[in-house]
């Protein structure tokens, strides 16, 4: 199933995997924190993930790791809103993580081209934030909210209540005049999940290809990396690559990820081996 993704100024091709590289623009990221929190910081970094091969750039002013303190819209713009003014021209579509409809509306006015929601368009107002303009949408599935979601993750059935809301938000999207190239769905990594429920939507993640749209996935060295691996954050990044490959063998077409070389490498060498004759 290949699709092209309509995202602001840009449509992807999604025939071949797509690297989105993260640009954290806040003093608490799990991973990376403090080390971009100064705007320029910010838009240098995203120039080197661009010599890397990013294809998307995805820019975040609110921690989404667990126990994350929410920040305010106003601070959350102000982290924002310089970088976008010096990434956009950069020739690859910028992409927001933010669950705040004002925030949407002001990231896109000021030249975002796609709104990443780990809220997945669920909180009040958003859906009619993105609805007018062409922007990309990636919505996103998680079980309670950053602060306490990894308390008690409970399911019915795993990969049936993922899918449940993934197409529901998906009929609210299309019903609100969404087109659907426009979307992209993410079964939400670490998001409200164990370990082990982690790895079962991995293992099955294919299944996820029955809605139709392409598939967004984010695991990049996250604990259910460091876990099986046993090392601090930024030395997951193999492990981080070889989920990144697990996921595109089972359908994903875009990839979140912070080591954008070697995972560009590695989908080079996958590419190879999936069109040779
Ligand atoms: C912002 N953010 C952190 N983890 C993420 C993931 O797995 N997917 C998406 N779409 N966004 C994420």
């Amino acid at each position: 199933m290949n699709h092209d993704f309509q995202c602001g100024r840009f449509q992807l091709a999604l025939a071949r995997p797509h690297v989105m590289g993260i640009v954290n623009v806040t003093p608490d990221s799990f991973s990376d924190g403090g080390c971009h929190d100064r705007a320029d910081q910010a838009i240098a970094h995203a120039r080197q993930l661009l010599a890397e091969g990013v294809d998307i750039l995805d820019l975040g002013g609110e921690s989404t790791r667990p126990g994350a303190d929410p920040v305010s819209a106003a601070d959350e713009l102000a982290r924002l809103l310089p970088v976008i003014e010096g990434v956009r021209d950069l020739g690859v579509p910028v992409s927001v993580d933010t669950c705040k409809p004002e925030v949407m509306c002001a990231v896109l006015d000021a030249g975002a081209d796609m709104i990443n929601d780990i809220y997945g368009f669920r909180l009040p107002g958003a859906i009619e934030a993105v609805a007018a303009s062409d922007c990309g949408l990636c919505v996103m599935h998680m079980q309670g909210e950053p602060r306490t979601m990894q308390q008690a993750p409970v399911y019915g059935d795993l990969l049936e209540d993922v899918s449940d809301f993934l197409r529901r938000q998906t009929a609210q999207l299309l019903a609100a005049g969404i087109q659907a190239q426009r979307l992209t769905l993410d079964p939400g990594f670490g998001f409200g999940k164990t370990l082990e429920q982690n790895y079962v939507l991995l293992r099955r993640l294919d299944q996820l290809q029955e809605l139709g749209l392409p598939l967004l996935i984010g695991l990049s060295r996250k604990s259910m990396i460091g876990q099986v691996v046993d090392r601090p954050p930024q030395a997951r990044v193999a492990g981080s690559v070889a989920g990144a490959l697990a996921a595109v063998a089972r359908g994903a077409t875009i990839v979140r990820v912070h080591d954008v070389a070697q995972t560009v490498d590695a989908l080079k060498v996958w590419q190879a081996v999936e069109t040779a004759a």
